[in-house]
């Protein structure tokens, strides 16, 4: 007889208070009333992960039984954010707790408090995988995402004198309630060595094969984490890898013999886990950093195929089984290793098993910046993994071969589409291998899909017909209105009815209510109180205090000098000179704060420089009294999701100002086009895709299209003649330049403006005027109150499409093809 199945706590204010408390008496040993906010905080996402084991150890189960084709998620980043809000929303679970806390004499809101965000990401990247896993469990399709579990996730971001400085991220010091750790389900992960070739009998002939004698190894322990769907009682896995030392301390790189150096080993190992490389955009290439790659890449292929299948299966049948949606190149030694696995460990026949690797990998890129395309040097592959390197060379060799059938002995074009770049050094294009493995490619919105095509990989294009495609991103609903913005969750469901939350689409339903003056004043109430909450957060993290009446105008993101913060800048320094010069009365102008959130690489001088300048600007605005305290910056340090989660709703003005063809797509811009924000931007990344939908006149468009860009180019960019012919733009740099914002020392901010008058590589000067032309009708805009809202209201109901349900159903039907599940 079966034994009876675990069942979940009673749903009722009563069973959660009894759970909570034996949780706080039994897990934490502590009484309520000596109990710290940690420990209530522990014991209440605890109660919480009670109510979802038994829907997630079902949802194993049937996933094992149904053997149904699902989808391996491969992430090196997931900046998941907060968990306990999500998952009590998920389990409809918030008003019990608030509830059940309350007779405790607990205040929820301060728990909230406690939660130390798992920032294991970047930006965008990370944040999309975060989205996707969201989405994934939503939509009931059977998946794992794998990933990191690094002990320091993005760094902590502080500023001395307006400098950024890097603090350790050291998220898991206090505990972490939401990871169950199984070292029992550990795999082992080799390195280094070398390769060597034997001779076996295959029907009847000799046949020589390889394999690899590695010299040093890694246990990668998994860490799970319940990812529950919205409301319909799924729950998927995040399973994210530790890496510790073997038990034999098993690294013969080390000397065994010694105990000093065998508990070095152990460190060592420990490292590779250790931290996030603070890197968005631009990989530096360093060993560990691929480690890192292999890694998790390498335990996530053997525990799929060592637990997920049945007893016996057939790997002929994989791809019908398996999907590995390699999110960026960061994973894509992943294919190597199945490879590997396949032909070394299996003993497949190449060909039958590059038939399966091919249609068991898709790519996504999300970059078009050269510098961003990941390659790693020859030296090094072969140093740490020999074997992988000699199954990317043959899958060149063959992949060449039949682009010589097809296109004849083209040298140009071979030189151009091998995998092998030879120069500067020889080295492994990572994008290329993908492409070349990956049953599809896909780009993250549609311009940037487009380019990838026709800039980026043309040869790959005409070589695989139907490779490309397009997925346009998207944000999760769950986070970014119903938790981030309840007052415009309620107000949408007092206005459109439930469902709308995980049918986004809905959202047309508001353009009717556009035209009611009352639910107009409703919309304005929501966003004034909004700007309220988040006053009072930045009041308590930063000491800032927020203006009533002033435009909230935001640029929140990775600093980068594609993303253009400099333009921002020059935006700020031209109204305030405006000012101080006596053009423009103070008291004529249009209010404005705004606000930046951003954080540089650590190794990214001249972003860190645009930080520092933008708070050099923002102690000199915010303090000249001929301001009359209409121009405020504010730049709150370390910029992360929960502090995304109280700007995006306030923001009045969404800045998305890249320079045209750079950002891929960004999905900040959805997340505030959702919240209600108007965006001033470029027609970029998926920019375009939010203008078609919300309509011209509910989007601030200025700058260059990528056409025109290109064309400036070809032609010979000279930025210091833009310097030269606008008279705003030369106050502007000069007063920079003047050492205005930096006590007088004209050196500090002199290689931001002699980059821009002689280099310039982002085109912030040539977009400058119309820039500032767009800003102009921003504030005109603003000044009729009710139109600015009709318009906000409009960005929301006509922005459904940037789900991410949405994102993940275009997957399913244009790459994955995992059949509706259970
Ligand atoms: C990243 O966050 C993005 C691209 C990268 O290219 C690397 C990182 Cl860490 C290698 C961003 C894009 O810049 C952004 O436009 C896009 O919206 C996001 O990925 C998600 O696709």
């Amino acid at each position: 007889m079966a034994l009876a199945p675990v069942t979940a706590p009673p749903a009722s204010v009563d069973g959660f208070v009894k759970q909570f408390l034996e949780n706080l008496n039994l897990e934490r040993g502590v009484m309520l009333s000596s109990s710290s906010a940690n420990d209530q905080y522990m014991a209440l996402a605890n109660t919480v992960r009670d109510y979802l084991i038994a829907r997630w150890l079902e949802d194993q189960r049937r996933q094992k039984v149904a053997q149904a084709k699902g989808v391996c998620y491969l992430s090196a980043e997931y900046l998941l954010g907060r968990q306990l809000d999500n998952n009590l929303l998920a389990t409809r679970l918030t008003e019990i707790a608030t509830d059940a806390l309350a007779q405790c004499g607990i205040d929820l809101d301060e728990l909230r408090q406690q939660e130390v965000e798992p920032g294991l990401g970047n930006g965008g990247l990370g944040r999309l995988a975060a989205c996707f896993i969201d989405s994934l469990a939503t939509l009931s399709v059977p998946s794992i995402g794998y990933g990191i579990r690094y002990e320091y996730g993005i760094f902590r971001q502080t500023f001395e004198n307006g400098e950024q400085i890097e603090q350790p991220d050291a998220w898991l010091t206090l505990g972490s309630p939401w990871e169950f750790p199984h070292p029992e389900n550990a795999q082992t992960v080799s390195f280094g060595g070398h390769t060597e070739t034997y001779e076996v009998d295959h029907e009847g002939e000799k046949v020589t094969r390889s394999r690899w004698i590695p010299s040093w190894n890694v246990q990668a322990v998994p860490y799970n984490y319940m990812v529950p769907g919205y409301h319909n009682g799924r729950v998927n896995t995040l399973r994210l890898w530790r890496s510790v030392a073997t038990n034999s301390f098993d690294l013969s790189g080390f000397n065994s013999g010694d105990y000093e150096e065998a508990v070095r080993a152990q460190t060592y190992a420990e490292t590779i886990s250790k931290v996030l490389y603070p890197e968005d955009s631009t990989p530096q290439g360093k060993e560990l950093r691929l480690q890192q790659q292999y890694f998790f890449v390498a335990a996530s292929i053997g525990d799929f195929l060592d637990h997920m299948l049945a007893p016996g299966y057939d790997l002929t049948n994989l791809p019908n089984r398996v999907i590995f949606q390699l999110n960026d190149t960061h994973p894509v030694i992943a294919v190597p290793e199945l490879m590997r696995v396949l032909v070394d460990e299996k003993g497949m026949e190449w060909d039958a098993a590059w038939a399966i690797t091919q249609q068991c990998f898709a790519y996504t890129c999300h970059t078009l910046l050269p510098e961003a395309l990941e390659v790693w040097s020859v030296d090094l592959l072969g140093r740490l993994l020999p074997r992988h390197l000699e199954i990317i060379y043959r899958i060149n060799d063959e992949f060449l071969l039949a682009v010589r059938k097809r296109f004849g002995d083209d040298e140009m074009r071979i030189r151009n589409m091998s995998i092998i770049s030879e120069h500067p050094n020889r080295s492994v294009r990572m994008a290329y291998l993908a492409t070349v493995a990956g049953a599809k490619v896909n780009g993250v919105a549609e311009l940037h899909s487009q380019l990838l095509r026709e800039r980026v990989l043309p040869d790959f294009d005409e070589f695989y017909p139907g490779k490309f495609t397009n997925v346009t991103n998207g944000v999760t609903p769950r986070r970014f209105i119903r938790l981030a913005n309840p007052g415009l969750a309620n107000l949408i469901t007092e206005a459109l009815g439930a469902g709308w939350t995980v049918d986004l689409e809905r959202l047309r339903g508001l353009e009717a209510f556009a035209e009611d003056p009352e639910f107009r004043a409703q919309f304005a109430e929501v966003k004034a109180a909004n700007k309220r909450v988040l006053s009072e957060v930045l009041l308590a993290r930063d000491g800032f205090e927020l203006s009533e009446d002033h435009l909230l105008d935001v640029m929140v993101k990775r600093l980068h000098e594609y993303k253009r913060q400099m333009l921002k800048v020059l935006h700020i320094v031209t109204s305030y000179e405006s000012i101080v010069s006596g053009r423009v009365k103070a008291s004529d102008m249009q209010a404005r704060t705004f606000i930046f959130g951003a954080k540089a690489a650590p190794g990214y001088a001249m972003a860190k420089r645009i930080i520092h300048l933008i708070n050099a600007v923002g102690s000199v605005v915010n303090n000249d009294p001929r301001v009359e305290g209409k121009l405020k910056v504010i730049f709150p340090p370390n910029y992360n999701v929960t502090l995304a989660e109280r700007v995006v709703p306030a923001a009045d003005l969404s800045e998305q100002i890249s320079l045209a063809g750079k950002e891929a797509s960004g999905t900040g811009n959805m997340k505030f086009a959702l919240n209600g924000a108007l965006t001033i931007g470029t027609d970029d990344g998926a920019n375009v895709e939010i203008r078609q939908l919300v309509g011209d006149d509910n989007f601030f468009l200025f700058g260059m299209a990528e056409p025109e860009v290109e064309a400036l180019w070809a032609k010979g960019y000279k930025p210091a003649e833009f310097y030269q012919a606008d008279e705003s733009l030369r106050r502007a740099l000069d007063l920079i330049a003047s050492g205005a914002f930096s006590g007088g020392d004209r050196s500090v901010f002199e290689p931001i403006v002699s980059n821009l008058l002689y280099d310039d590589r982002f085109m912030v000067l040539a977009d400058y005027a119309t820039y500032i032309e767009a800003q102009a009708k921003v504030d005109l805009a603003y000044a009729d109150q009710d139109a600015w809202t009709k318009a906000a209201i409009l960005n929301v109901a006509r922005s459904g499409f940037f789900s991410s349900d949405r994102s993940i159903r275009d997957y399913i039907e244009r790459i994955w093809h995992t059949p509706p599940a259970l």
